[in-house]
C-alpha cells in the first residue's frame, strides 16, 4: 500500500534547512495495509473512473483514508437546514466544530496540511522524457510508481481521445502529444489501453501531427529526438550575456520565464538530442501524417494547432525568430562566433548551478527542476549535481485517486497553512482548537526563510529573501510577495493568543525581516508582483513565446499581492506602531491606490491565482478595508458589494468557471451550479464591506448553502477545479475546500449573527 511520509529525508544526497519540514513524499510498501484499507482505496479508485469525465477532479480520497486511519474522530451528527428555516447560532457554530474536527484529522505532524497540488497535465511528460534520457527512469521509479502514472493518464485522457493543457481543459496538442509520448516511455505499446493509445494517436493525425504542438513541446520533442531542433525557433543562451540595461535581458523577466528559458537556451545552444532508441525512432512514425524525412522543419517553427492558441504570435515575433534563425544562429554556430557560444553556455550553466543549490534541488518549479536535471546530466551524466537531483523528484510527485501525478510545485504548504490558521482563528473556537493552532504555529515559524541567497544577488538576477515566506516549505526558499504577507498576518494573529494555547510566538526580530521584504518590494505605482519587483515594461509580452500562456514574461503588479501586502502592514503597525511607522503608511496608501486604479468598471476585480473574479473581489475589498476605507466613505467599495450581490445564484451561493479566467469575463459554472470556495470568497468579502448591516439576507442564504454542502464527516465536497496561473492554465488547491467554508462560516458566526 502507498503511504504519505512527511518530514523525512533519509537520503544521502538530500540537503535541508530545517530537517525537511513541510516535506510530503508517497512511499509504496508492498506489506502495508489491511484488506480493509486496501479495499476502501480500490472502491474509491473504480469510483473515480466510473465519474471521470463529469467529475475530473479527484478528491484526496487516499490522503484522507490513511488518516482516518491514524487520527479517528467521531463526528457529531449533522444538521441539515431546511428551505424555509432560520439559522440559528447554534447550527453555525456546530457546522463549524465538525469542519474544524474533520480538517484537524488531515493536519500532519510537523504542522502543515498536505494535499494535491496537481492538475496541469504538462508537467509529468518533461519528467519522464528526462528520465528516459538520462536513464534513469528505472532508478527512479518503481514499477508501481509508473503503474500508477499510466493509471492518472489514462484516466485524464478526454472522452475525444486527446488530453487537455490542464485536467478540466479541452484536448490540445501539447497535452496530446506529450502525454501520448509519455505512455509509450512508460512502456505503454502503440495498441495499449483498451484502445486508449489509438484514439490518443487518431486525436494527433487528426489535428495536424505532432508538427502542430506548441513550442515548448518542440523543445521536448526534439530533446527526444522526435522532433528536429530546426524546427524550434531560436533560443540563444547569448542574450544572458547582454547589458542588464537592456529592457529584455533576462535578467529583467518574471523569474519563472526567466528560470523555465535558462536551461532551455543550454539545450538548444548544445542542439542537445538524447539516445535515439527504438521506441523513439517508431514515435517519429506514429506521431506524423508524413514521413519523417519528409517534413519541412523550416514551416514546423511557427505552426501551433488552433486548440492550443491562447497567445497567438504577433507579427513582430515572426520577424524577430526568422532573422535570428536564418541570420544570427548561423554564426554562433560556426568559428569565431561558437566561441561566444561556448561561453554563454558556460554562464547559462553556472546560474543553472546556482538556482539547484539555492533550492536545495528542488528549483524554482516543477518545468525547470527536470530541465537543470537535464542540463546537469548532458554537462556530466557523472556528476554530483545530477544525483543530488534524483530524489527531488519525489517532492513533486502527489498519488490520489486517479492515480499518480507531477504537482505544479514541491507543493503548497505553507500557502495553505496561513490561511488555515486565518480561518480557525476568524471562527473564534480558539481555545477549542488550540493543539490544531500550535501545531500550524510551529510549521509557520520553522518555514520563514531566514538568509538571503549567498554571493553579490545582482549578479544572480536574485531579490532579498531573508524575512520572507516561501510557498511551499523552507528548503524550496523562493521569497513571495504574498506568502511572506500570509505568513506575517498569520504569525501575529498567533501572537494575540495566549502563549500556552498555541506556544512562544515569532521573536520581533524575525517580523521586522518580514516586513522589510513586503516594503522592498512594492513599485512605484504601488502595486505588488510576486516574488521579485516588476523590472521592465508589459510591451514585452509582445515576444511571448509560449502559445499556451498569457502574462509570463514579465512579473506584473497583481491585486492578490497588493492586497495581501497592506494586510500585513495594517496589522503589523497596530501591534509595533513603532517600527517604520511612516514608511509603512506611505506604502499602504499608495498600495491601496493601486487597488483602486485596477478596478474593473463593474465593480470587480480580476483575480490571477484564483477563479477568478470573486477571488479577485475578495482581494480587491479586504485590502482597502484593512486600510481603513468603508463601505460609505468608498465608492469602490460600493461597486464591488453590487458585482458580488448581481452573481449570487439561486442557490444562495456563487460558482464561477475557470473560463473566467481564459475569457476575462464573468463565467458561471455550467448548469450554474455553485462552488463551496467561491461562495465562501464572496461571503468574506461582503462580510468584510459591512453586509451583514446593510441587508444580512444574501449572507444567510449563502451560509446556509455553505451548511447543507457539508459532508457527514465534517468535510466539505471537492467540487471544479479553483486555481490558475497564466491566465490559461488551472491548478488544483486542494486544501481551498475545508479552509474558506471555515473562514467564511467563522466570519459568519461572529460578524453577522452577532450583529443582526
Ligand atoms: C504559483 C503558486 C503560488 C502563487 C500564489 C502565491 C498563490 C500567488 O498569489 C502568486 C503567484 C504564485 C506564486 C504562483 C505563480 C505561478 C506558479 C509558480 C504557481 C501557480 C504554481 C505553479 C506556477 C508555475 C508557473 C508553473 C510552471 C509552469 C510554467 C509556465 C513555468
Amino acid at each position: 500500500m502507498w503511504k504519505l511520509v512527511v518530514a523525512e529525508g533519509a537520503n544521502a544526497w538530500l540537503r535541508t534547512t530545517n530537517g525537511h519540514i513541510g516535506r510530503q513524499i508517497w512511499e509504496f510498501d508492498p506489506n502495508a495495509g489491511s484488506p480493509d484499507e486496501l479495499e476502501e482505496i480500490e472502491n474509491a479508485r473504480t469510483e473515480f473512473v466510473q465519474n471521470r469525465f463529469e467529475k475530473k477532479h479527484s478528491a484526496d480520497r487516499l490522503m484522507r483514508i490513511q488518516f482516518s486511519k491514524e487520527n479517528t474522530v467521531v463526528a457529531s451528527p449533522q444538521i441539515k437546514i431546511k428551505e424555509n428555516e432560520d439559522l440559528t447560532e447554534n447550527t453555525v457554530t456546530h457546522t463549524l466544530r465538525r469542519a474544524i474536527n474533520f480538517y484537524s484529522t488531515i493536519q500532519a505532524h510537523d504542522g502543515h496540511w498536505p494535499g494535491d497540488y496537481g492538475g496541469p497535465m504538462f508537467l509529468m511528460p518533461g519528467l519522464v522524457i528526462t528520465l528516459s534520457i538520462t536513464g534513469a527512469l528505472n532508478a527512479v521509479l518503481s514499477d508501481e510508481h509508473k503503474y500508477e502514472m499510466r493509471r492518472y493518464l489514462y484516466n485524464h485522457q478526454n472522452e475525444d481521445g486527446g488530453w487537455g493543457l490542464h485536467i478540466e481543459g479541452h484536448s490540445t496538442m501539447f497535452g496530446s502529444v506529450l502525454n501520448y509520448v509519455t505512455l509509450r516511455l512508460l512502456g505503454e505499446r502503440p495498441n495499449d489501453g483498451d484502445g486508449a493509445m489509438e484514439r490518443g494517436r487518431q486525436w494527433i493525425l487528426d489535428h495536424g501531427g505532432a508538427t502542430a504542438i506548441t513550442s515548448w513541446g518542440k523543445m521536448w520533442l526534439s530533446v527526444l529526438g522526435v522532433y528536429e531542433w530546426s524546427g524550434n525557433n531560436p533560443l540563444p543562451p547569448e542574450i544572458w550575456l547582454l547589458p542588464y540595461k537592456l529592457p529584455f535581458h533576462p535578467g529583467r523577466m518574471w523569474c519563472h520565464c526567466r528560470m523555465v528559458y535558462l536551461p532551455m537556451s543550454y539545450l538548444y545552444g548544445n542542439r542537445f538530442v538524447g539516445p535515439i532508441t527504438a521506441t523513439v525512432m517508431s514515435l517519429r512514425k506514429e506521431l506524423y501524417n508524413v514521413p519523417y524525412h519528409e517534413i519541412d522543419w523550416n514551416q514546423a517553427r511557427n505552426l501551433c494547432a488552433k486548440e492550443d492558441l491562447y497567445y497567438p504570435h504577433p507579427l513582430v515575433q515572426d520577424i524577430l525568430w526568422a532573422s535570428l534563425h536564418k541570420a544570427v544562429e548561423p554564426i554562433f554556430t560556426h568559428w569565431p562566433g561558437k566561441k561566444l557560444r561556448e561561453k554563454a553556455l558556460r554562464s547559462t550553466m553556472e546560474h543553472i548551478h546556482y538556482e539547484d543549490e539555492n533550492t536545495r534541488y528542488l528549483c524554482i518549479g516543477p518545468v525547470n527542476k527536470v530541465l537543470n536535471m537535464l542540463c546537469c546530466w548532458v554537462e556530466d551524466p557523472n556528476s554530483e549535481a545530477f544525483k543530488l537531483h534524483l530524489p527531488r523528484i519525489h517532492d513533486y510527485l502527489w498519488l490520489a485517486e486517479d492515480g499518480m501525478k507531477m504537482q505544479g510545485y514541491n507543493g503548497s504548504q505553507l500557502w495553505d497553512t496561513a490561511f488555515a490558521t486565518q480561518a480557525i482563528i476568524a471562527t473564534n473556537l480558539v481555545e477549542e482548537f488550540g493543539p490544531t493552532l500550535r501545531k500550524a504555529h510551529l510549521f509557520i515559524k520553522n518555514s520563514q526563510v531566514l538568509e538571503d541567497c549567498p554571493g553579490d544577488l545582482d549578479f544572480w538576477y536574485r531579490h532579498i529573501s531573508k524575512g520572507a515566506w516561501p510557498f511551499s516549505t523552507a528548503d524550496h526558499g523562493w521569497p513571495i510577495s504574498d506568502c511572506t504577507a500570509e505568513g506575517l498576518k498569520a504569525a501575529l494573529l498567533l501572537s494575540k493568543i495566549p502563549l500556552d494555547v498555541v506556544g512562544e510566538s515569532l521573536e520581533a526580530k524575525r517580523l521586522y525581516d518580514a516586513v522589510n521584504v513586503i516594503l522592498s518590494l512594492q513599485n512605484n505605482d504601488g502595486g505588488f508582483a510576486t516574488y521579485e519587483l516588476t523590472r521592465s515594461y508589459s510591451w514585452l509580452e509582445l515576444i511571448n513565446p509560449a502559445e499556451t500562456f498569457g502574462d509570463i514574461v514579465i512579473d506584473y503588479p497583481y491585486v492578490e499581492c497588493t492586497s495581501a501586502a497592506i494586510q500585513a502592514l495594517t496589522s503589523f503597525k497596530k501591534l509595533y506602531p513603532g517600527h517604520r511607522r511612516e514608511e509603512i503608511e506611505r506604502c499602504i496608501e499608495k498600495a491601496c491606490m493601486f487597488i483602486e486604479s485596477i478596478q474593473k468598471s463593474d465593480g470587480s476585480w480580476y483575480g490571477s491565482w484564483g477563479v477568478c473574479f470573486t477571488y479577485g473581489t475578495w482581494f480587491g475589498v479586504k485590502g482597502l478595508v484593512a486600510a481603513g476605507r468603508s463601505y460609505s466613505t468608498c465608492i469602490t467599495i460600493r461597486k464591488a458589494c453590487d458585482f458580488l450581490l448581481a452573481k449570487q445564484l439561486h442557490s444562495g451561493g456563487w460558482g464561477e468557471s475557470y473560463l473566467s479566467c481564459q475569457d476575462k469575463v464573468y463565467t458561471n459554472l455550467k448548469g450554474n451550479r455553485s462552488h463551496v470556495v467561491n461562495t465562501s470568497w464572496a461571503m468574506l468579502a461582503l462580510i468584510d464591506a459591512g453586509q451583514a448591516e446593510r441587508d444580512p439576507m444574501p449572507l444567510h442564504r449563502a451560509a446556509k448553502l455553505l451548511i447543507n454542502s457539508q459532508l457527514e464527516n465534517g468535510d466539505f465536497p471537492q467540487e471544479e477545479i479553483i486555481g490558475v496561473f497564466n491566465k490559461n492554465c488551472m491548478i488544483t488547491y486542494a486544501a481551498y475546500r475545508n479552509i474558506f467554508p471555515i473562514w467564511a462560516l467563522g466570519e459568519y458566526r461572529c460578524r453577522v449573527l452577532h450583529v443582526s
